[in-house]
């Protein structure tokens, strides 16, 4: 006899041994109830409806997916010179990768050349470092760019990046209307949480316009920009906030292009999105349909006729913060999972991350297993050949649903305050994704999101794995060499010329800025000149403001002992001594990771810490200056680009010269166990590697202010 859910519950109470069926129920941070089972009830009314290839897209923007044409191998990567980068890519190619995808140096980010007193600790780290069309050249040397399409990921400084491919696709032979790839240029989400911005929001987003009306008319295989989801979910977001907030920039740039006189479908068909998978399986393929489904009905809403201007075509990324420094082989696992989240949720193009991202660059080693993940993916396990084999799941379609539901609500939120760039102008986007970072923090340090090796099956021993150590001060001298000989070779009569018309079209919001830099790209202007020229039409830099939120931690850990252990000798100390523990958490050179250095404030904060954060992009002197005006006890250092190794000895001596070597120095993020011995010798108190637990930090920074413990 057919069984009824009935039945089935009676069963499942009976199992449950009188605990009620409703206690397995789990609330996720997205809001979702999650419950022990699904049922046909629970599928969607138009689920059973959905074709791929056609609108909404739920199942795939192509009518074959991947039995067609599997997604594109897209591994995301460049480090130190371009000639090694060159080197690295063409190897990769051979192996079986199918688009380029550029990592940039944090100073071209920036906007900054090589040869800049600022970013002298940040030349070739995470990425290549790119001074003019010279760099560029090299660094696609005997890539053809009129067949293999290249990503890249640039945001600030995409005007003269872009306009440096362009001409080094010139020199190629090969014409603008043949250059196929993507540029990131999602400056929405910089603001927002990854801030590599160079300008203000304003100018910013006429860039971006900018970018879609020069591709619309002059490059139409390429896409205009991908719209980023990835950093919101590495910064904090739940899935739901990244979906919410990646669509509602969408929308945002999709007004921006239309205010240029630009109809939706001369360029909605190249826009295109890309969105971090983690570890939350079934949600991450859902996040995907769903998005796609929204998407579709956004563009529609927008008055576009053509079907492909409805499409979401998304790259993806396995998650860098779900990989972890304490037992790093099993990232390989975590990888491979994600990838197939991403895979079962329709992905075109796919990065799967090294298993020692957490740490430091990939080896060769491990850049070659990530990219096998992909290929044993596409040829050994038989997923390729059916589309959306998670189509018509009870769970999975009801999920795509609730997903879709609690992002629409956070849109319109956007959308009641005016769009996105008055949302990120009022702050809300980066508060919500912050408030959920620390959280999430919360729920892993006390254990109840379980990540193995680090919060529960730790090992005793761990034996370092071997890392890529890159020699940036060689770097940076060949790059600073190199920047030379153009500057002496060069027509500086043209150069000059061309960046004053450049300055110009900034300055008076007339012309189109990547026409006018691809002149000075092509007459060897570099690209601190044209950032330059572009800062000095637009009138300055843009400077963020940095706020502490507060009380995330003490909501969570109201009741949990060892908070109130720590909390109560922080309060003895204040009442001892007259003044809270006073810390100021900073971030240096030009990483703009910032997550963590937000939860360790908000946490020290909750915890009875007097808290106060550096603005962005510090030089070690302006860290010191404003810990001996603070008066502070600690300084905490947030690194996750690499840098420590060079600007912390340098913070340490600016503190020794202004007489406050007493001042203790700790630092937390990325900084690999092989780099422990040389930050210890060179002065710093504590290190809190990945995986660190915010209280043990706590507990030994006070230690440290209380003088239990010597600097
Ligand atoms: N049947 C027929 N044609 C297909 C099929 C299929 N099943 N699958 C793909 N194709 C075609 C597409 O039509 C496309 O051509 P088009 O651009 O003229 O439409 C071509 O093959 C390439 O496939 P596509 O799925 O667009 O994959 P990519 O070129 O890799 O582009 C995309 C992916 C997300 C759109 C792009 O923006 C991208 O590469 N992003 C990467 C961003 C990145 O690397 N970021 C790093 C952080």
């Amino acid at each position: 006899m057919t069984k009824t859910i009935r039945d089935w519950l009676d069963l499942a109470s009976k199992d449950m041994k009188g605990k009620p069926v409703e206690s397995l129920n789990v609330e996720t941070p997205e809001g979702i109830t999650l419950k022990p089972l699904y049922t046909a009830d629970d599928l969607p009314a138009e689920a059973a409806g959905e074709l791929p290839g056609f609108a909404p897209y739920t199942r795939g923007v192509r009518s074959t997916m991947y039995a067609g044409q599997p997604w594109t191998i897209r591994q995301y990567a460049g480090f130190s010179t371009a000639e090694e980068s060159n080197a690295f890519y063409r190897k990769n190619l051979l192996g079986g990768q199918k688009g380029l995808s550029v990592a940039f140096d944090l100073a071209t980010h920036r906007g900054y050349d090589s040869d800049h007193p600022r970013v002298a600790g940040d030349v070739g780290k995470a990425g290549v470092a790119i001074d003019s069309v010279e760099d560029m050249k090299i660094l696609f040397d005997g890539i053809p760019l009129g067949e293999m399409s290249v990503s890249m990921t640039m945001n600030g400084a995409i005007i003269p990046v872009l306009a440096m491919f362009i001409v080094a696709g010139e020199e190629q032979g090969v014409a603008r209307k043949d250059l196929t790839g993507t540029v990131q240029n999602d400056i929405l989400k910089e603001f927002m949480v990854r801030n590599t911005y160079i300008y203000s929001p304003e100018p910013s987003m006429r860039i971006v316009a900018d970018i879609i009306e020069f591709t619309a008319e002059e490059m139409p295989k390429f896409n205009s920009i991908s719209i980023s989801g990835y950093h919101m979910q590495e910064a904090g977001a739940t899935l739901a906030q990244e979906l919410a907030y990646t669509l509602a920039d969408g929308m945002e740039y999709v007004r921006a292009a239309q205010a240029k006189g630009l109809s939706v479908d001369a360029f909605a068909g190249r826009l295109s999105f890309f969105f971090c998978i983690g570890m939350n399986f079934f949600m991450e393929a859902a996040k995907l349909r769903a998005a796609r489904q929204l998407w579709s009905k956004i563009m529609t809403d927008f008055g576009a006729q053509s079907e492909r201007s409805k499409m979401l075509r998304t790259h993806c990324q396995t998650s860098g913060v779900s990989l972890t420094e304490q037992d790093p082989y099993n990232n390989v696992v975590r990888t491979a999972f994600e990838a197939m989240a991403a895979v079962l949720g329709g992905t075109q193009s796919l990065h799967t991350n090294s298993f020692d991202e957490a740490i430091a660059l990939p080896t060769e080693f491990s850049a070659r297993i990530a990219r096998n993940t992909q290929l044993i993916l596409q040829h050994e396990t038989g997923i390729t050949k059916v589309v959306d084999p998670l189509g018509g799941s009870y769970y999975v379609e009801a999920l795509t649903r609730d997903l879709a539901d609690q992002a629409w609500e956070l849109i319109r939120e956007v959308e009641a305050l005016g769009g996105m760039t008055k949302a990120v102008e009022q702050g809300l986007p980066k508060m919500r994704i912050e408030e959920a970072a620390a959280r999430r923090q919360a729920r892993i340090d006390r254990g109840e999101d379980v990540i193995v090796g680090v919060n529960r099956f730790r090992l005793e021993d761990e034996a370092p794995i071997d890392i890529l150590n890159i020699d940036t001060d060689k770097v940076r001298a060949g790059q600073i060499a190199r920047l030379k000989k153009m500057r002496d070779s060069r027509d500086a009569g043209a150069c000059k010329a061309a960046l004053k018309a450049l300055e110009a079209v900034a300055a008076s919001g007339k012309g189109n800025l990547l026409a006018a830099a691809v002149e000075a790209a092509r007459v060897r202007a570099s690209l601190g000149e044209i950032s330059d020229a572009m800062e000095r039409g637009f009138g300055g830099r843009h400077h963020a403001l940095t706020k502490v939120i507060s009380g995330v931690y003490n909501e969570i850990y109201r009741d949990d002992p060892e908070y109130r252990v720590i909390h109560d000798k922080i309060a003895a100390y204040a009442a001892e001594h007259g003044k809270q523990p006073h810390v100021l958490v900073a971030k240096m050179g030009q990483d703009g990771h910032d997550r963590g250095a937000k939860v360790i404030a908000t946490a020290f904060a909750d915890l009875g810490f007097k808290v106060d954060l550096t603005d962005m992009f510090e030089t070690p002197q302006e860290v010191a200056d404003r810990a001996v005006a603070l008066k502070v006890d600690v300084v905490g250092v947030s690194s996750l680009a690499a840098g420590h190794n060079r600007l912390v000895p340098q913070l340490i001596g600016c503190l020794k010269d202004a007489g406050r070597a007493d001042i203790t120095v700790v630092v937390g993020g990325v900084i690999p166990e092989q780099d422990y011995n040389f930050l210890r010798e060179a002065g710093v108190a504590e290190i809190f590697g990945p995986g660190s637990n915010v209280l043990d930090a706590a507990n030994a920074v006070l230690a440290h202010v209380a003088g239990l413990k010597r600097n």
